[in-house]
């Protein structure tokens, strides 16, 4: 009999949310309860296309912004093969940002429709929960300074979630808001939480296509 799929859980949020530390958490913590989990974070700067964007996001080149969103769009879709193989190796991928990220930010810059950003990410593997850690600007302030990234302004940034919270009305993602101002360790509980009951649920449905 084939092995039971992986599910394909996403964390989404603006800078310092803590997204980058609840994924290691929560891997970690499926891996020592017996479940197979790896890591993946977009952009994966380690491909071609993700050093194109790695040197873009670093300010060391320019690219036009349709350009640069379809680069990142297209930096989700040569990792499909491997992620589709995982996850029907049983495998439970935990994916620091995603298409969403990817919608919310390009079309936080002026003259970019949310409509038009989702576009080359739809039919991405869907996603089978999405949570999106909610972190007030004000609070996120108190966490130190931004970095020296593009995009890591508080203006921008506030642009940013306002694209989030417009994505979240969307009822076809399987979106959970998790407070991100509680600590490390209630953060990382209530994702847990969630995470094992979309494992449960993804274990007898087929993976779904994004936005489609
Ligand atoms: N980002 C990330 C985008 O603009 N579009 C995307 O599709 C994705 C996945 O890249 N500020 C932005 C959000 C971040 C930046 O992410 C790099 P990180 O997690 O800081 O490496």
């Amino acid at each position: 009999m084939a092995c039971k799929r992986g599910a394909l859980i996403v964390l989404e949020g603006v800078d310092r949310a803590g997204k980058t530390t609840q994924c290691k958490m929560l891997v970690q913590a499926l891996q020592q309860s017996g479940r197979p989990a790896e890591a993946m974070r977009f952009p994966d700067r380690t491909t071609t296309i993700g050093q194109l964007i790695s040197a873009y996001l670093e300010k060391k080149s320019e690219l036009e912004d349709h350009t640069v969103h379809l680069l990142f769009s297209a930096n989700r879709w040569e990792l499909v093969p491997a992620m589709k193989r995982k996850l029907e190796q049983g495998v439970t991928l935990v994916v620091d940002r995603y298409a969403f990220s990817g919608a919310a930010f390009t079309s936080a810059k002026p003259g970019f429709s949310l409509d038009w950003c989702t576009k080359p990410d739809v039919g991405l593997p869907k996603p089978d929960l999405v949570m999106f850690l909610q972190l007030s600007p004000a609070e996120a302030a108190l966490r130190g300074q931004f970095g020296n990234e593009r995009y890591e302004t508080r203006a921008f940034q506030n642009a940013v979630q306002q694209k989030f919270e417009l994505l979240m009305k969307d009822p076809s993602v399987n979106w959970q808001v998790i407070d991100a101002s509680k600590s490390v360790e209630e953060v990382h509980r209530d994702i847990t939480v969630h995470s094992l009951n979309a494992i449960n649920i993804a274990e007898n449905i087929p993976l779904g296509q994004l936005w489609k």
